[in-house]
């Protein structure tokens, strides 16, 4: 491992989303201290040595969160979030998805390599209320940290917001046989990061929270929990960090500076393990981190900071000494081929609040926006025109595709980014080169991560095709086809499938 430690959170600080006037702080609440929620782990319907069967259902519920009333909620077989899901690769994995919501919805794989636009589960995968779809796929990716949450445009922000976002941990014989820890919910633990404002009788007011550069509560949830407590009874902890929040950014750091080791990022191990002592993670991004507790004793507390706020207390308990060092590597990252020939693609991410756009242009669902042919790897050169100046980082994310970080204007990225990556930050004024290559034909979104800004038009999509065969078609939804032509079968009111979504688009004048 380097013995190099950091101590910056890497970002240009003056692009923090602090600086944005509509930003919310963290506040601590004052809510008692409660166990932090471990969602249970999602079993198989069926599992057999080749195949394994799963529904998921996305359905409304109540959870006690503060004390007092009930939260409205939804989540994954779960009344808040969801119970997490383990994939296996090379396994021929079967999902029945099936929304006992009021409003269509779509299952959204972020950070699984599987075809688009309809097993990705973006905006051209409705699943109607109380419907059910089937979907097949094999992973052949390495092991990561994903999660799933709701996609359907231009509802996403609203739909994560009541709590459809739970954590996807894809599995492989290469990170099994590391000495990491591996024990769900012992030492290897998933921390979904999330924040809300708690309005009369403890409920959620997306509408009331709206703002287009991102929803923000003051109140850190943490696995739907509100001041959690993680009882360590190991000398080492891995953390599965999650920003599962709208807009938030995280600056992360431990109690006593503590330092930690990162270990992952979003979709897969990184090469060598990386020590930091504070860590940023942006909307979407994922970062798998170990602590060591060596220097601390039963009784003792440590916290782990956004900010000046804490967000979750570990409280250590006696443990047996690690003995087995961390490896000092971890993954060898076979980067796609490149070549003097090898296209580079621009993409620029511009304006804030309603004026965001992604190549000069609102998202729309009819329109593809770029091709690339499967296997070949392109430079996609990701600018963000903001200013430092009211401007904010944009999460950029690419569906169905785990891309590599080249290069940030010029410079090497960012020590922690050097493994595969499927949503970056990107400072004001920045040139982010990303190495893009697709194995499946399909069509894929790509947007910025904040998700408010995806819903207001900072999204594009890419048709990727396999160049010695016919190009298919693929049936690109419309709102008509979404709304109208569903609702009129049923005899029910089209306003009904949606909560906010259409009305912020009306108000933002998208052509769907
Ligand atoms: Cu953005």
């Amino acid at each position: 491992m380097a013995n190099e430690l950091f101590t910056d959170y890497f970002f240009d600080e003056p692009a923090f989303n602090t600086h944005d006037g509509g930003y919310v702080p963290l506040v601590v609440d004052p809510a008692p201290a409660q166990p932090l929620a471990i969602p249970p782990l999602l079993q198989p319907d069926a599992e057999t040595e080749t195949d394994v069967w799963y529904t998921v259902t996305a359905m409304a519920g109540e959870t006690q969160i503060l004390p007092g009333a009930k939260t409205r909620t939804w989540g994954y077989n779960a009344s808040l979030l969801g119970q997490t899901i383990v994939y296996r690769v090379g396994k021929h994995i079967h999902v029945t998805l099936q929304n006992h919501l009021k409003e269509l919805t779509t299952f959204h794989w972020h950070g699984l390599a599987v075809s688009g636009p309809y097993v990705d589960g973006g905006c051209h995968a409705p699943v109607y209320p109380g419907e059910s779809k089937q979907i097949d796929f094999t992973l052949d990716q390495p092991a990561a940290t994903t999660w799933l949450h709701a996609h359907p445009c231009p509802s996403t922000a609203e739909q994560v917001w009541h709590g459809l976002a739970t954590m996807v941990i894809v599995k492989d014989d290469h990170e099994d046989q590391l000495p990491l820890p591996h024990t769900y919910g012992v030492d290897d633990i998933p921390l979904v990061l999330q924040d809300r404002r708690f309005h009369a009788d403890n409920q959620w007011d997306y509408r009331a929270d709206y703002d287009p550069d991102g929803v923000q509560g003051p109140t850190a949830m943490i696995n739907g929990t509100v001041n959690p407590v993680f009882d360590v009874t190991t000398q080492r902890l891995r953390l599965r960090l999650l920003d599962g929040a709208n807009r938030r950014e995280w600056r992360l750091h431990l109690s006593d500076d503590l330092p930690f080791t990162q270990i992952a990022g979003d979709s897969s191990l990184l090469p060598e393990p990386v020590r930091l002592t504070k860590l940023m993670l942006t909307c979407a991004e994922r970062a798998e981190v170990v602590l060591d507790f060596a220097g601390y004793h039963d009784g003792d507390e440590v916290r782990l900071y956004s900010d000046d706020v804490p967000i979750v207390t570990f409280r250590i308990h006696a443990f047996a000494a690690a003995t087995t060092p961390l490896p000092a590597h971890l993954l060898t990252i076979h980067a796609p081929q490149v070549a003097a020939t090898t296209p580079i693609r621009q993409i620029v991410m511009s304006g804030m609040d309603e004026e965001v756009m992604l190549d000069g242009k609102k998202f729309n669902m009819q329109r593809i926006d770029a091709t690339q042919p499967v296997g070949l790897a392109q430079y996609w050169d990701v600018t963000n025109t903001n200013t430092m100046h009211g401007g904010m980082v944009h999460p950029f994310h690419v569906h169905g595709t785990q891309f590599l970080v080249v290069s940030r204007n010029g410079h090497a990225p960012y020590p922690n980014e050097h493994g595969y990556k499927d949503t970056v930050g990107v400072n004001p004024g920045e040139t982010v080169r990303l190495l893009v290559r697709f194995d499946l034909p399909g069509v894929y979104m790509y947007h910025c991560h904040i998700i408010e800004h995806e819903d207001g038009g900072m999204m594009a999509q890419i048709q990727t095709y396999d160049p010695n065969r016919p190009m298919p078609h693929y049936h690109l939804m419309d709102m008509d086809t979404l709304m109208k032509a569903f609702a009129t079968e049923r005899g029910i009111d089209p306003a009904d499938l949606w909560m906010a979504g259409m009305d912020a688009y009306h108000e933002m004048g998208m052509e769907m």
